[in-house]
């Protein structure tokens, strides 16, 4: 991590449900305010987890089977997104489903431009999902305010470079390779520890670039290169995400919806997943979740219920005594990140790397989540240590469950 941190301004006002052209005005009593919500300079503040609707206008995206390719769909899409509350519409042009293929730079412009151009001028707040910088700097000029780089400027090497000059927020996520063989590259010993030190390289790396610290967003990349249970590990371990930024936090965005790990979580007792639409629900849960452990914001395909979760979520953790006696994680201040080891990639993370508690939350379980009937089914034809047990502190589990080697055995085509 380089010295600079991110400069992330705390939240207090309390917009809320978006209409078209307005920053979402959620109407909280005074003393509601949801404690240290991460601002980015120039995106929606609605002092809760922000909720992005997802807009794919692609023929072949895992989740929403090309619902929204025809451009007209696609721009009555957006807008319904926006009027059902979504703080920002993320539009993409390419998939990444795993196996996917790239689609050329023209074509990718061509799904997203008009969309893009046309929500931006009914005044929705718009995202870019692209990890080109042509299509980036396109986008921006058509009116999109955030940069979603699933790449983490790995794919483009000239999107750090676009993103400083235009001076935009700019969503990093984790990531190690391209659609068509990322699965093969889910192998960990220890899955957040090297999420967290592969991302930190990513942040310094666009910092040197020249991009503003407090412009950037971390994103673990759920189901890109990561199994299921990869996926529960980073989300029960968010804060650790967050904390790469040392004295302040880096904002983190989740994008759990509709993906695989939750098809198999409540897949049919035949081993059938469940639907796509049918994971609906379980996606409000984690966002549920994850805003009450501090999560910046969701990347969803339904909007409503993830806007109600959010705003329990805001309603907890204003009720929780940390909300009350001292400043919530956003603005809370771990210990400086020199002062602690940086996780070696392949190790497991020493103690002192375990998650700082979230203020007023219970810690959590490290790296997996409790035995019982929600816990994610074992990986097929792999070894399940922890069945039947609770798990043991990170520090007695050399390898821990991120050392299995096999790639998740993941429907054709489906993300994570
Ligand atoms: N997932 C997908 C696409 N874009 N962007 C971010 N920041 N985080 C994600 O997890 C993410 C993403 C794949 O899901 P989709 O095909 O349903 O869009």
């Amino acid at each position: 991590m380089s010295d600079d941190q991110p400069q992330h301004e705390v939240s207090t006002s309390q917009p809320g449900q978006a209409q078209p052209g307005q920053v979402p005005s959620d109407q909280v009593q005074p003393g509601q305010a949801q404690p240290g919500q991460p601002r980015v300079p120039g995106l929606p503040a609605p002092g809760r987890c922000l909720v992005i609707g997802v807009l794919n206008v692609t023929p072949d995206s895992f989740s929403d089977g090309g619902a929204w390719f025809d451009r007209d769909a696609a721009i009555r899409r957006g807008l319904e997104l926006a009027g059902q509350g979504a703080d920002l519409v993320d539009v993409g042009g390419e998939s990444t489903r795993p196996g996917a293929e790239r689609v050329p730079a023209g074509e990718e412009l061509r799904r997203v431009l008009p969309v893009i151009g046309t929500l931006a001028a009914a005044g929705v707040p718009v995202s870019v999902d692209t990890m080109r910088a042509q299509v980036a700097e396109a986008a921006l000029a058509a009116g999109a305010c955030l940069v979603n780089d699933v790449s983490g400027g790995l794919a483009d090497p000239q999107m750090p470079r676009l993103v400083a000059q235009a001076g935009v927020a700019y969503v990093v996520m984790h990531w190690r390779g391209h659609s068509h063989d990322m699965m093969q590259r889910a192998v960990y010993r220890e899955v957040v520890g090297e999420v967290r030190a592969e991302l930190r390289r990513r942040v310094d790396a666009i910092v040197a670039e020249g991009v503003d610290p407090s412009r950037i967003v971390l994103d673990p990349g759920l189901g890109f290169a990561k199994n299921q249970a990869h996926n529960w590990a980073l989300l029960t371990r968010l804060s650790e995400i967050a904390a790469l930024g040392g004295g302040s936090r880096f904002p983190v965005l989740i994008g759990a919806s509709r993906k695989s790990f939750l098809g198999k979580l409540l897949a049919d007792p035949d081993g059938t997943p469940r639907s796509f639409a049918g994971r609906d629900a379980a996606t409000v849960a984690v966002t549920a979740l994850a805003a009450a452990a501090g999560a910046w914001a969701v990347r969803v395909h339904e909007v409503p219920g993830n806007v109600d979760a959010a705003r329990v979520a805001m309603a907890w953790r204003s009720a929780s005594p940390a909300a009350r006696g001292g400043p919530g994680p956003a603005s809370s201040r771990p210990e400086p990140e020199s002062a602690r080891p940086e996780p070696e990639p392949g190790r497991p993370e020493p103690e002192p790397g375990r998650p700082e508690p979230e203020p007023g939350l219970p810690e959590p379980e490290p790296g997996l989540p409790e035995p019982g009937p929600g816990r994610p089914e074992p990986e097929p034809g792999l070894p399940e240590p922890e069945r039947g047990r609770r798990p043991e502190p990170e520090s007695a589990r050399p390898g821990s469950e991120s050392a299995r080697p096999a790639p998740e055995l993941a429907r054709p085509g489906e993300a994570g």
